[in-house]
């Protein structure tokens, strides 16, 4: 496959409601989105899952632009006939990036299932239909605020509530969430606000029967999060420190994460996620696969990469309509608390061209050489 040309866009999209975290208050998403055309005449989709700030990784949207155009698709050129499956060991020579490879390699991947007529789930490996979904809540401003919140995802059909949490808003609000909803699969995501002195006052979550704690500690603590196992009996969950299989397997081998979350963009791509799923499988340790706030180009492709066998838990895979108004593509409407895993060539859903044209901030056409 040949690539012809590559569209690079900056669009911005509001969010239902804002989204705050340990690290910030997201109000909209404002993303990068590729489509690449090939010269047999195929398009490939996806979207780069950096956000507008480095806040939660190094890498911002400008940036991801910067790096594609200057580096990264220079390299794909010259490569000339491409395959996805050869798209990491290309770029492997630059470093990092690994939301801006992933970004990269998932466009072609796409653009070649389609010219195969083959969707993401079978290529991928999917196991089943239909995947169970989680909804990940942001901090509020009192805990009435986020009880209403929770009660109505809970009406909304969803399998497992994940709180965010960070110092000064956790003890109390798992305790109050966990008393009105008993029986609902409950995690909390501190997103690094935590050190390893925190350590007694995180063991007081473990009454509350938590699926697992996610990534309490800096990201490069990995060792942190191992002494922080021994301490408290919640299962600990990376997510931040995990961005490759190679780091995947340390913090395993460490006993530093008993759950790993797999986001394709923080590892670099669905092709390495499957890698560490594979890993995951072997050593019985239960993956999920989280978000980042995708459109349904992303979302896509993560709800098939949660098809696999190996996703037992629900992931951070909500409804379209969890994060926007309307959404880029056919929107992804939950039944029941699961989504269906698309079926056509691809990532198989349709795009909304002329919203994405609507909400299109910047543009750059680029042509291969
Ligand atoms: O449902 O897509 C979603 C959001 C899930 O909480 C979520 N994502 O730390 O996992 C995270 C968090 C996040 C959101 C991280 C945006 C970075 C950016």
């Amino acid at each position: 496959m040949r690539i012809k040309e590559v569209d690079l866009r900056i669009i911005n999209l509001p969010l239902v409601r804002p989204f705050r975290t340990s690290f910030g208050t997201q109000y909209e998403r404002e993303l990068l989105l590729m489509k690449i055309t090939t010269q047999d005449g195929s398009e490939g989709w996806a979207e780069c899952v950096a956000m507008s700030e480095p806040l939660y990784s190094p890498e911002y949207t400008f940036a991801s632009q910067d790096v594609i155009e200057r580096f990264l698709l220079p390299k794909i050129f010259e490569a000339g006939d491409i395959r996805a499956e050869e798209v990491a060991d290309l770029l492997r020579p630059f470093l990092g990036h690994q939301m801006s490879k992933a970004c990269v390699e998932t466009a072609i991947l796409d653009a070649q299932l389609k010219l195969e007529g083959i969707s993401f789930g079978s290529y991928l490996g999917s196991s089943r239909e239909l995947i169970d979904c989680g909804v990940s809540v942001g901090i509020t401003s009192t805990i009435d605020a986020l009880a209403q919140e929770v009660s109505q995802y809970v009406d909304e059909g969803y399998r497992r509530i994940k709180l965010k949490i960070e110092p000064g808003w956790d003890i109390e609000p798992v305790r109050v969430i966990r008393e009105l909803f008993p029986d609902m699969p409950l995690q909390v995501d501190a997103n690094q606000a935590y050190s390893r002195e925190d350590a007694d006052h995180l063991k007081q979550l473990d009454p509350f029967n938590l699926l697992l704690i996610e990534q309490p500690l800096d990201e490069h603590d990995v060792l942190g999060h191992a002494m922080l196992a021994k301490v408290v009996k919640t299962p600990i969950c990376l997510d931040e420190s995990i961005t490759s299989l190679e780091s995947a397997r340390d913090a395993l081998a460490l006993k530093a994460t008993t759950i790993i979350n797999i986001k394709p963009g923080r590892v670099g791509g669905y092709l390495e996620s499957v890698k560490i799923h594979d890993l995951c499988v072997e050593n019985d340790i239960p993956v999920w696969c989280g978000g980042m706030l995708e459109t349904g180009i992303g979302r896509a492709a993560n709800i098939a990469l949660a098809s696999l066998a190996g996703f037992t838990l629900p992931g951070d895979t909500s409804a379209s309509s969890r994060y926007y108004h309307r959404d880029i593509t056919t929107p992804f409407v939950m039944q029941d608390g699961q989504l269906r895993v698309p079926s056509g060539p691809g990532i198989g859903v349709d795009i909304d061209l002329d919203f994405i044209d609507e909400i299109t901030t910047s543009r750059k056409l680029i042509l291969a050489p």
